[in-house]
């Protein structure tokens, strides 16, 4: 077979069968369809008044981040004006932001996070 997956799936499932009973299993000549996901950057932004140490919290507590890890993005958005905070379905990435973004403005800082297709 090339490229692409399998063919011949058995509708009933991968039992074995020696011949003592009829197969119930129909060959559907067909390839599943599976796709993976489009993938979908969070990105945050630099400004001028969020204090670094919430930004580190943030990628620390809603990107999964070591630490060590958490500063060294911080200071590259701070540095460079931008960075990649991780990378997710659009759902996840969605929902990321709408948090960090709800967290944000409930302690009036302007951070932002935006979602960039992959
Ligand atoms: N530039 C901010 C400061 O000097 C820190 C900061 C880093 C803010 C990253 C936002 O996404 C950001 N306090």
């Amino acid at each position: 077979m090339t490229h692409g997956g399998n063919r011949n799936r058995m509708s009933g499932g991968n039992r074995a069968n020696d011949g003592d009973r009829p197969s119930t299993g129909v060959s559907i000549k067909t390839r599943p369809k599976t796709k993976k996901p489009s993938m979908y950057k969070v990105l945050m932004l630099n400004d001028d008044y969020t204090p670094m140490e919430f930004v580190v919290n943030v990628l620390e507590q809603y990107f999964g981040k070591s630490q060590e890890e958490a500063v060294r993005i911080m200071l590259h958005v701070h540095q460079r004006g931008v960075g990649v905070c991780g990378v997710y379905t659009y759902e996840v990435a969605e929902t990321k932001v709408n948090q960090v973004m709800d967290l944000a403005r409930q302690h009036q800082h302007p951070l932002q996070c935006t979602i960039e297709k992959e």
